[in-house]
């Protein structure tokens, strides 16, 4: 019988592929887009997938590894895997959620911290010598207090919020119905609603074609002028023209983004803005819980070659 591959695709920390090579026979694959590279034999013995990347995982990929039965990604969002032409050819597909929460929240709320409270550029104006030049520098908004609304109240947004209760925030939030809150959180039946009601937007929707703009041009209008937006989902949840934008015409305070439409390449527009603080996607990205997505990512893998359920299932 041949024996099973283990492809890995994306970049891995050496952590992930010295466990990988003890436990698989491990081919290993930069990006998605050289699969039809592989020499066609291997490829046809590819039983299972270690998914780390953000382009599109497709029928076409899928059409390129006969024997696939399992894609298992890294990363609680999979929506650059077509789940549904997974679905056709009995392909499971898992994902790593809960174990990056945390981070992911923490990075939220540090993000709004330092856009509100000027610590990147109270940072350069210390660094530039402006503060023995020119005294201190121009003050800061106030953050404890004020009013957050989250889109999309999922295991994250839930997170988040806890963590904003604690700064004494007025909890708002919108989702498809109201969720089981601690009291006085206030459920707001539609984005735009949400939108009007909050000094403080944080994204937490999902990914994938669902929510594709979802924070609309109609959405971003219905925000105050006073109002701060963050997004740590995916930069198409956000209609990014309507935001760059509202941005461009100071129709909104700020923004703190971690997401953007086309990363790593994010639209150039954005760098030249002095109201936003931007992240290069890092929501996940400590030692502790890339160690955590992806001993769960072998996990799944490990459990599906076994015969046994998968741990984290996305179909
Ligand atoms: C990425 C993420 O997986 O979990 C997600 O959905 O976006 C991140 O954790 C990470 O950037 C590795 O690609």
């Amino acid at each position: 019988m041949m024996q099973s591959i283990l492809l890995a695709i994306g970049a891995y920390n050496d952590w992930d592929i010295l466990d990988m090579h003890a436990g698989f026979d491990l081919t290993q694959l930069a990006s998605v887009s050289d699969l039809a590279m592989v020499d066609m034999a291997r490829r046809a013995a590819v039983k299972a997938v270690a998914y780390k990347g953000h382009k599109p995982f497709g029928a076409a990929e899928m059409d390129l590894l006969p024997a696939l039965e399992v894609i298992a990604n890294y990363g609680v969002g999979y929506d650059a895997i077509d789940v549904a032409a997974a679905k056709q050819r009995g392909v499971r597909v898992t994902n790593t959620p809960d174990v990056l929460n945390d981070d992911v929240a923490d990075l939220a709320v540090g993000m709004l911290l330092a856009f509100t409270r000027n610590m990147m550029t109270n940072a350069e104006w210390l660094a530039r010598g402006d503060w023995a030049e020119k005294g201190d520098p121009p003050l800061a908004r106030k953050f404890s207090g004020a009013r957050v609304g989250i889109m999309g109240l999922g295991r994250i947004g839930r997170e988040i919020a806890d963590r904003l209760a604690a700064f004494k925030m007025e909890i708002h939030y919108h989702s498809r119905s109201a969720k089981d809150t601690p009291e006085g959180w206030v459920w707001h039946p539609t984005p735009e609603g949400l939108a009007a009601s909050c000094d403080y937007m944080v994204v937490a929707l999902i990914g994938g074609k669902q929510t594709e703009g979802y924070v609309s041009r109609d959405v971003i209008a219905a925000m105050g002028a006073d109002a701060v937006i963050a997004n740590i989902s995916r930069g198409s949840t956000i209609d990014e023209e309507a935001l760059l934008e509202a941005l461009e015409a100071k129709r909104i305070r700020g923004a703190a983004l971690d997401v953007f439409r086309v990363e790593p390449q994010l639209d150039p527009r954005f760098q030249k803005l002095s109201n936003v603080f931007l992240q290069p996607h890092q929501g996940s990205a400590t030692i502790e819980t890339r160690k955590a997505m992806g001993a769960l990512q072998r996990a799944n893998i490990r459990a599906h070659l076994a015969g046994e359920p998968l741990l984290t299932p996305v179909n």
